[in-house]
């Protein structure tokens, strides 16, 4: 059925001032920026509708959003979400050939776009094939955009469209690990799906929590941990526009005192290092999560010695919205991603799709009420990874007895060596146990026998000493076993990452020692 109920608007925003929450605080930008009351964003987001509606903007059209994490995303996200219009979050890390690539695919007719990224993109608008309007976020528009106060100005407001819960409400762009972002169009209803079943059941989120997120609202475990997540709870969501690191996240801890922080591997593992160095903040919080990648043991255990608070690791993915399978507090195992998020359904099978037992590897699927139809214009791509009402992950895990899922690494990640399968995670997590180990990777390389061993970059914590690689090479041996260490170990400053924190084993392979 289509109506206002359907508009998801309507449940995350609409309802909060007449539930008496409109003066509280829904968002504020950390280090005393500005904040955004449940009021301030249900007027907001329809001024931002009417003003769509006054540009012509029709509904169903795309407006791609280049907008750092403050207070104008929400707004922007729902008010396009109100008059019908299907807003486009992008990456802000990307360079200006994959946004021309990325707004050509989505063909968007509108853009918003933060002034910190103007300049990035600027060189791809000139001429542009489907953009009609682009509106900056700065005091003074440069030619041919308009400012984001005057778009709204004398716009009045437009009350919320009404929606089907199965009409496409926004897109997200897939980074995956490899190759060309994917657009990923999600229903109405999908945000209200993942609110109620990982917001719920595993975070927990209360009206009085005050959430923080590292990971951008422009990422979907972003935009459920700081956007809908929050929303749903009636809760109070701080903003950071700038990028993560680790000084400025411990800063960010200490002076807003969030309940709820939100991060991945690489981040907590800094912030651990950060907290071994300088000490650990007071903090208020009661609830920490990873997703992104899987969490080594050792960062959990060694956050938790520090904060006092478990750091629940998951695994999500764009496709599916947000985490399907998680750790969950007061059943927390590291070195796990869990158990299924209730409300989905797991699958693990082999290369024929038969369905694999306990303690054996195989790929992991999930069905789930969150998860998208496919890939925009990739029929080959969506073919392949959306089976019915399954949703192939990518991703290679082994199922205990206690029917824990471990993580073994992406399908394309994992070698076999001596004819036995080794997963790169699990020989990082034994690297990352050893104290001057900060970051590692792990990819197959051919030895002089043609065959694949393991082959390992590591970060390490402080400089080297001459002898860290065999001494890293034999603390593998002890933790995971005599054929599944390193033969080479090539220390590095950084590992190539994602612009969502995954680590791009495929930029490894091939290379140098
Ligand atoms: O990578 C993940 O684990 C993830 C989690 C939540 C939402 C989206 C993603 C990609």
């Amino acid at each position: 059925m289509t109506d206002v109920a359907g508009n998801a608007a309507t449940w995350f925003v609409d309802r909060h001032p007449g539930e008496g929450r409109g003066d509280k605080v829904a968002f504020r930008e950390a280090g005393g920026g500005r904040s955004l009351s449940y009021q301030g964003l249900a007027e907001g987001s329809g001024q931002v509708a009417a003003a769509l509606r006054r540009a012509g903007v029709r509904p169903e059209e795309r407006a791609a959003m280049l907008v750092t994490d403050t207070i104008e995303f929400p707004q922007i996200f729902f008010g396009a979400l109100k008059c019908g219009v299907v807003p486009v979050p992008l990456n802000t890390l990307l360079a200006a050939p994959v946004y021309d690539a990325i707004l050509r695919d989505c063909r968007a007719t509108v853009l918003f776009v933060s002034e910190a990224l103007f300049d990035t993109i600027s060189s791809v608008l000139k001429g542009h094939p489907t953009l009609r309007v682009i509106i900056v976020n700065s005091d003074r528009a440069p030619e041919g955009c308009t400012s984001f106060d005057a778009f709204l100005r004398n716009a009045g407001t437009l009350e919320t469209q009404p929606a089907s819960d199965d009409e496409v409400a926004f897109w997200l762009y897939s980074s995956g690990s490899t190759g060309q972002p994917k657009g990923v169009p999600h229903v109405h209803s999908a945000m209200k799906a993942t609110a109620d079943t990982y917001g719920a059941h595993i975070l927990g989120l209360r009206e009085d929590d005050v959430v923080f997120s590292a990971a951008k609202l422009f990422f979907a475990y972003g935009l459920g941990n700081a956007m809908t997540f929050p929303l749903a709870a009636g809760a109070t969501t701080v903003l950071f526009a700038g990028r993560p690191t680790p000084a400025d996240m411990l800063a960010v801890m200490t002076a807003e005192q969030p309940t709820v922080f939100c991060g991945v591997p690489t981040l907590y593992a800094a912030m651990v290092a950060g907290m071994d160095k300088a000490g650990t903040p007071a903090t208020l919080l009661r609830r920490a999560i990873s997703a992104g990648e899987a969490l080594p043991e050792d960062v959990g255990m060694r956050w938790e010695a520090h904060t006092g608070v478990a750091i629940l690791d998951g695994v999500g993915s764009t496709e599916m919205l947000h985490i399907f399978l998680s750790n969950r507090a007061g059943d927390n195992v590291y070195g796990t991603s869990g158990v299924a998020v209730p409300g989905y359904d797991m699958r693990l099978v082999d290369e024929t799709g038969t369905e694999v037992g306990d303690d054996e590897i195989g790929e992991l699927l999930v069905r789930g009420a969150s998860a998208a139809a496919g890939y925009w214009n990739q029929r080959k791509k969506s073919r392949t990874t959306f089976e019915g009402e399954w949703t192939r992950t990518g991703d290679k895990y082994e199922r205990r007895k206690d029917g824990r899922y471990v993580y073994c690494g992406r399908t394309d990640d994992m070698f076999k060596v001596s004819g036995i399968w080794v997963s790169p995670f699990e020989v990082e997590q034994a690297l990352v146990s050893h104290p001057a180990v900060l970051e590692a990777a792990v990819v197959a390389a051919p030895g002089e026998d043609g065959l694949d061993k393991p082959k390992a970059f590591v970060v390490l914590q402080d400089a080297a000493d001459s002898g860290i690689a065999e001494h890293l090479k034999e603390h593998v041996k002890d933790r995971i076993g005599k054929w599944k260490y390193p033969r080479w170990i090539s220390i590095v400053d950084e590992l190539p990452k994602t612009a969502t924190g995954k680590i791009q084993r495929f930029r490894l392979r091939g290379a140098g020692q």
